[in-house]
């Protein structure tokens, strides 16, 4: 357990918070494919005394004194993600990836001007452009979907019409809820044609692109990666935006962060990426990031062997999206409910043209980012699968669904979630 000693002493029930969430990581499984478990390092970085300063600004061009560590903890980040991801430029000062994709759009676009994104039920984010965020207001956003949901296949004749349409100033990649590869070179061809930007929202893949498990986006000409650094990469909590070539791009990411959308940056999250990307350098990485997928390939055959549907028919990267309401005729919610009471945490998902509503849709997604940080391998991860599908097929069978938890417990004391990974 972390040493919370000032906090037992001076705000019980702020400990007791603490102590209450460190117990339900330690006794359960973390599938939420978006979540993940940091080093210590990571942990002690965040929590430390960087939290003090105010630096606006980037290195050696602050607002305020007193910047010596703060410029050197900032520049070792920015030396760091460039390496792993090969970029010339990079801004590490978003707090988090919403504000990564706002601060991109500020800098790209002019309001009343078009981004070309993947439609939210087709896997796509809140920030793509669905109607209940505030960017909408400012920026016109069309959609592409899937050509067939069985095979995960994007319709990219559909996107180069409708790109040809709407003249987007942004041909926007990446997802949230969506399992397969991109086609990174048509993304970028499309919007070479229609002289858009290609950009990619890479949050859920970043870990798997910087282990080099998967292809790197700037490899086939993306302009921007824009990024979290706290999923498959295992950092803190926090955003990213990293410019392949162009200093002018970079300038203008940099100005539409800072003064553009935030105030001060969060130093002591800064100096946090900076440990996450050490470990992300390390030879490592590159096994947890392999592991990560293979560990996806073992959980998707056991619901292939019990016929369970999958959108796009399976899995390329770290996640699932079932549809358990079409397959085993249990809602997302009621399945999302029934894992949560055995312990294992996901989350109810929309699957692609859902007929049911958002808050109880058809499907859930998972993944296993966090299982593979607690060292699971191949046979864990089958082993987990079938106690998944066992828990759904037995929902209303409480004595079998207790079984189920014991193995679960079982299997997370085996596997305790580790402090260091290098
Ligand atoms: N909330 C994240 C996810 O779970 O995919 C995306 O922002």
């Amino acid at each position: 357990m972390d040493d919370y000693g000032y906090i037992a002493k001076q705000d019980r029930e702020v400990f007791d918070v603490l102590e209450g969430e460190e117990g339900r990581e330690r006794e359960g499984l973390e599938l939420i494919p978006s979540e993940n478990y940091v080093s210590r390092a990571v942990r002690e970085a965040q929590g430390s005394i960087l939290t003090n300063k105010y630096s606006e600004g980037y290195p050696h061009k602050r607002y305020y004194g007193g910047q010596t560590f703060t410029d050197k903890a900032e520049e070792l980040a920015i030396e760091r993600v460039k390496q792993l991801f090969g970029a010339k430029f990079a801004n590490l000062q978003p707090h988090s990836g919403a504000n990564a994709n706002v601060a991109m759009y500020m800098a790209l676009l002019q309001p009343g001007d078009t981004v070309l994104g993947m439609d939210l039920s087709h896997g796509g984010h809140l920030t793509h452009g669905h109607p209940v965020t505030y960017i909408t207001k400012f920026f016109n956003f069309v959609r592409y979907k899937m050509k067939n949901a069985e095979t995960g296949e994007i319709d990219y004749d559909e996107m180069l019409k409708v790109a040809k349409e709407h003249r987007p100033k942004i041909v926007l990649a990446g997802f949230s809820a969506y399992s397969r590869e991109l086609d990174y070179e048509k993304f970028v061809a499309i919007a070479r044609e229609v002289g858009a930007y290609a950009v990619i929202d890479a949050a859920h893949i970043a870990g798997l692109i910087a282990g080099k498990v998967a292809k790197n986006p700037f490899d086939a000409g993306f302009d921007i990666i824009t990024s979290t650094t706290h999923k498959t990469l295992r950092g803190p909590r926090g955003g990213l935006i990293l410019t392949r070539e162009s200093e002018e791009l970079a300038k203008k990411i940099d100005k539409a962060v800072f003064p553009g959308l935030q105030g001060g940056p969060l130093m002591h999250i800064i100096a946090a990426k900076a440990v996450a990307f050490g470990e992300a350098l390390h030879p490592s990485f590159q096994t947890y990031a392999g592991q990560i997928l293979k560990n996806a390939k073992a959980m998707e055959q056991v619901f292939v062997n019990n016929h369970v549907r999958m959108l796009g028919g399976g899995t390329s990267n770290h996640l699932i999206l079932a549809d358990v309401f079409g397959s085993l005729n249990i809602s997302g919610k009621e399945a999302e409910e029934v894992l949560d009471s055995v312990g294992i945490t996901l989350n109810k998902n929309v699957i692609a043209d859902d007929p049911r509503s958002p808050m109880d849709p058809s499907g859930i997604r998972f993944g296993t980012p966090a299982i593979t940080t607690r060292g699971f391998t191949e046979k864990e991860s089958t082993q987990v699968a079938q106690l998944m599908i066992d828990a759904l097929k037995n929902s209303k069978d409480q004595t079998k669904l207790n079984s189920i938890h014991a193995e679960i417990k079982a299997l997370c004391a085996q596997f305790p979630i580790p402090d260091s990974f290098v």
